[in-house]
């Protein structure tokens, strides 16, 4: 997760290729997109089955029927009395021994159901926070002494190295639970030709890899996430019609098909997700698609290896994943020096879903132009938010003050949701 910008890809605005983007509006039949209806109806499955067929693969239909929710160590004084702390064990096969994820859960003290933020993180529930009571996560794990993960496992000295990112006494300050899930869990982040995490549990008889056209581990990640939205919704204390799902960076990638998928995550934000998220792939600004490809094999499908220096022939681009949220409210963060991750093409990834979502009747973007934003000037007064933050590829405070300030016009109660 370190800010690098690799040496031999494209930096300068100049030199982006000539590109044609495809219309979120146009059907592949070349017919237009006139009205809602017809946006619901044939466009939006249209665009998400070309996104799960030629991106990130499809995700398996059938529910997991022994799937089980455990209620694990409950904390009613975190945060020195702030937050009640509960842990929710997601036992994929119900199987005690089996595969499983867990759902760390920060609720502020409150009468009624609060709406809440969820996300995935990398280094493990107990790096969140520094509290002690959080369980110390046994999965596998990218090896990083410098944060204590050692031999691929985290030690006692990895609690609270995610802090800054998460900023739990803030996010419950504002009257949000926070829940958060190691995504090593789901599927552990590494080539391993998917025999572990959680694709083996739908390979059909004899089936060992998944398919050209079936999810990679983005998918899984994202697979995940509704499934603890599954929890979500069934707890009294959250309010699981206001949950946003958040990511950042190949987690933002995940949170952006997380919530085009799966209506019912109120609001998703995507910080710093860039190529195969929010970054526009033609524009090969940065990280490109072969490069991602070639470096990180098992995130997309196989299919998305066609688009490798070719890309003006993926029948998508990720404007079109943004505009299957609409008309839910949309945030896309970037920051200055984060120029691997592309942030024009990530703002005009918003201003192409644009469209889309005043055809919906929501206020979208609410911009003029197509220029971006000044670096600290957030454009989020519309449906669309976006910012570019001055510094590095992170998570800091101060996108969260503004993620807040989002959820709260949108996802609070009484808040003029569309
Ligand atoms: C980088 C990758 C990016 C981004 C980042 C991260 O190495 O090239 O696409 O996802 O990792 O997730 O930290």
């Amino acid at each position: 997760m370190t800010n690098a910008q690799p040496a031999g890809f494209n930096y300068d605005e100049t030199r982006v290729p000539e590109y044609r983007l495809p219309d979120p509006l146009v059907r592949e039949d070349g017919s237009p997109v006139e009205n809602a209806d017809q946006w619901r109806e044939t466009r939006r499955p249209e665009l998400l089955k070309l996104f799960a067929e030629h991106v990130y693969g499809r995700t398996p239909d059938q529910a997991l029927p022994d799937l089980s929710f455990e209620v694990g160590p409950v904390e009613e004084q975190a945060l020195g009395g702030l937050a009640r702390r509960k842990e929710v064990i997601v036992r994929f096969t119900g199987q005690p021994d089996g595969p499983s994820m867990t759902i760390l859960i920060h609720t502020p003290k409150s009468d009624g159901p609060v709406p809440c933020f969820l996300g995935l993180n990398f280094q493990g529930n107990h790096a969140v926070h520094a509290d002690p009571g959080i369980t110390l996560n046994p999965n596998w794990m990218r090896d990083n002494r410098e944060q204590g993960v050692v031999d691929n496992r985290a030690t006692e000295a990895s609690r609270g190295r995610e802090a800054s990112r998460w900023q739990v006494e803030k996010v419950v300050g504002r009257g949000y639970a926070l829940a958060t899930i190691y995504y090593g869990d789901i599927d552990p982040d590494f080539d391993d030709g998917f025999q572990n995490g959680v694709h083996p549990l739908f390979y059909r008889n004899g089936q060992t890899l998944p398919r050209a056209d079936e999810w990679g581990s983005i998918g899984a990640w994202a697979w995940g996430l509704s499934r603890a939205l599954d929890y979500l919704q069934s707890d009294p204390a959250i309010d699981g019609e206001r949950v946003a799902v958040i990511g950042h960076s190949r987690l933002g990638k995940t949170a952006l098909w997380a919530g085009a998928q799966d209506e019912r995550f109120a609001l998703v934000i995507s910080n710093n997700s860039g190529c195969g998220g929010a970054a526009l792939s033609r524009r090969a600004f940065g990280e490109t698609l072969k490069r991602i490809n070639e470096v990180f094999p098992h995130w997309f499908c196989d299919n998305f290896t066609r688009y490798n220096d070719n890309e003006a022939a993926c029948p998508v681009d990720q404007h079109q994943l943004i505009a299957l949220i609409a008309p839910r409210p949309v945030y896309v963060a970037s920051a200055t020096q984060d120029q691997w991750a592309d942030p024009r093409g990530e703002f005009l990834a918003c201003w192409h879903a644009d469209p889309v979502y005043r055809l919906l009747g929501t206020s979208g973007l609410g911009a003029a132009t197509d220029d971006q934003p000044a670096a600290d000037q957030p454009a989020n007064s519309g449906t669309v938010g976006y910012h570019l933050r001055t510094g590095e590829h992170d998570v800091t405070a101060w996108d969260w003050d503004h993620y807040l300030d989002f959820a709260d016009r949108w996802l609070r109660a009484g808040g003029d949701r569309p």
